[in-house]
């Protein structure tokens, strides 16, 4: 009797660093052995022709997260997690976010709980913490840390997330001496408050707006200060959902004196501008609206260079989903409101993967190894999940991608996820993943294939983007 629980043959294996063609043996959700002509399966599936890359790692997405009312995100674990199954992507990492006043260890505890029994594919958290008090930073984040939650979010901006730099200090500390990774949204809170309030004065309430709310000089500033805290703390923080050339710039400049600053970007920089906000003072641009904003054309060639020269270390989808037509979506109670209160966010959990490989690889602009470091590699490591995930190597997970190139008209009738629009609505593509397989099991063939219930929580390592001291 055969030794693989699945073969897929003639595969074109891409990973971060090669291409080779090969067989793959799957055994009990791991690759077992990599090689040509490998013995029959129990299951074969022929992959002649086609490229083979890892399943996705999509680490940066909100599933039913707690939101103020009467905001609620569409997808939860369920609907989120079949949605990035669809879409090639096989972990992701959403946020057990801390409301002020709550107990880290209660946020993580309640996060479970929405998870538990609903996730058809693998799933880490990172935390958000927006209450340090002393237990916070003294007892809770250096255990949470230990138990292999390993990551966390702060925020510069929103009143009921934002940390003052005292505060960041603190966190980063923490971060320092247990060897996590900290992730910054890097907006300046006040500026943003001052070009709010007189916008609202002069009768600029459209969804558009929002951009004008949040120049690039926002981001830039706090950009350059997260980098400035980091260095006095001198830990390694990872920028996330950089938007265009200023907050750029200023990784790089960080890079260059030295300082271990890592970025995130998201399709939206990529494909979406200020534009897609509106050009007239219609409601649809609060589709688009989601913090930073797009920019321009020129900023979106800004993000792919850095995509293609190591700025990014991982391009997430930053799905954060809101109804367009809802009371508890994009129109408030049914209210069309101004644009400080639209929901900030937009879905992409489903896309990101195609977008990326369509535009990005298949129209030239990048090689299928950059692909997969951004896509997969890079948040693996970057998260503690490497090399079980984010990779094609025997041992590792065989959560795979077997890519169908073939032309069409993104519709968001096509998608899984909750939400009643997606962005990138009309958009032409080259290529869809035709298969996506989950620790060794289909779960995309162009039918939905999971049960819920059957992802696991991961516990995440240390991050493995820089080399570890050893313990002497
Ligand atoms: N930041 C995010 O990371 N996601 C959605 C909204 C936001 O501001
Ligand atoms: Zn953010
Ligand atoms: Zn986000």
């Amino acid at each position: 009797m055969s030794d693989f629980d699945l073969v897929i043959r003639n595969a074109r294996a891409v990973t971060a660093s090669d291409s080779f063609d090969c067989d793959i043996g799957i055994r009990a959700g791991r690759i077992a052995q990599l090689g040509l002509d490998l013995a029959a399966g129990k299951r074969e599936i022929d992959a002649a022709g086609r490229t083979v890359t890892p399943g996705g790692v999509d680490a940066h997405c909100h599933l039913d997260q707690p939101m103020p009312p009467p905001t609620r995100t569409a997808d939860d674990f369920d609907t989120g997690t079949r949605s990035a199954a669809c879409g090639g992507t096989t972990t992701v990492i959403p946020f057990a976010a801390q409301q002020k006043g709550q107990s880290l260890r209660a946020a993580v505890e309640d996060y479970r709980a929405r998870a538990a029994g609903k996730a058809h594919i693998d799933y880490a958290f990172h935390l958000i913490v927006s209450d340090p008090t002393p237990t916070v930073l003294q007892e809770e984040l250096p255990a949470l840390i230990r138990e292999g939650f390993t990551s966390f979010k702060i925020y510069m901006t929103y009143d009921d997330m934002k940390l003052d730099d005292g505060q960041i200090l603190d966190v980063l500390d923490v971060a320092r001496q247990h060897g996590a990774l900290a992730m910054v949204h890097a907006e300046n809170a006040d500026c943003i408050e001052w070009l709010t309030r007189r916008l609202e004065a002069a009768g600029r309430t459209a969804p558009r707006f929002h951009a004008h709310a949040r120049p690039m000089l926002v981001e830039r500033e706090a950009t350059h200060r997260a980098i400035a805290l980091a260095e006095l703390v001198d830990v390694p923080i990872l920028i996330v959902h950089v938007s265009g050339r200023e907050a750029v710039e200023q990784i790089r400049w960080a890079r260059a004196h030295g300082l271990n600053i890592f970025a995130e970007t998201c399709p939206q920089y990529l494909f979406l501008t200020a534009e897609d906000l509106g050009i007239d003072d219609s409601y649809k641009g609060a589709k688009c609206v989601c913090s930073p904003p797009p920019r321009d054309r020129a900023n979106q060639q800004v993000i792919w260079d850095g995509l293609n020269d190591g700025l990014f270390t991982v391009f997430s989808s930053d799905h954060a989903p809101f109804k367009f037509d809802a009371p508890e979506g994009k129109k408030p109670n049914g209210e069309e409101v101004s644009f400080r209160h639209i929901p900030n966010g937009i879905p992409g959990l489903e896309t990101r993967m195609a977008l990326l490989w369509s535009e990005g690889v298949l129209a030239g602009r990048m090689t299928p190894h950059r692909f997969v470091e951004l896509t997969a590699t890079g948040p693996a490591k970057a998260y503690g999940l490497h090399p079980r995930k984010g990779t094609i190597a025997i041992g590792a997970d065989a959560d795979l991608v077997i890519w169908d190139e073939r032309e069409f008209v993104l519709r968001n009738e096509q998608l899984h996820h909750e939400v009643d629009y997606t962005p990138y609505e009309g958009m032409r593509l080259k290529a869809w993943p035709g298969i996506t397989l989950s620790r060794g099991e289909v779960v995309w063939d162009g039918q939905f294939h999971a049960r819920p219930g059957e992802g696991q929580l991961l516990a995440c390592g240390k991050p493995s983007l820089l080399p570890q001291r050893r313990a002497d």
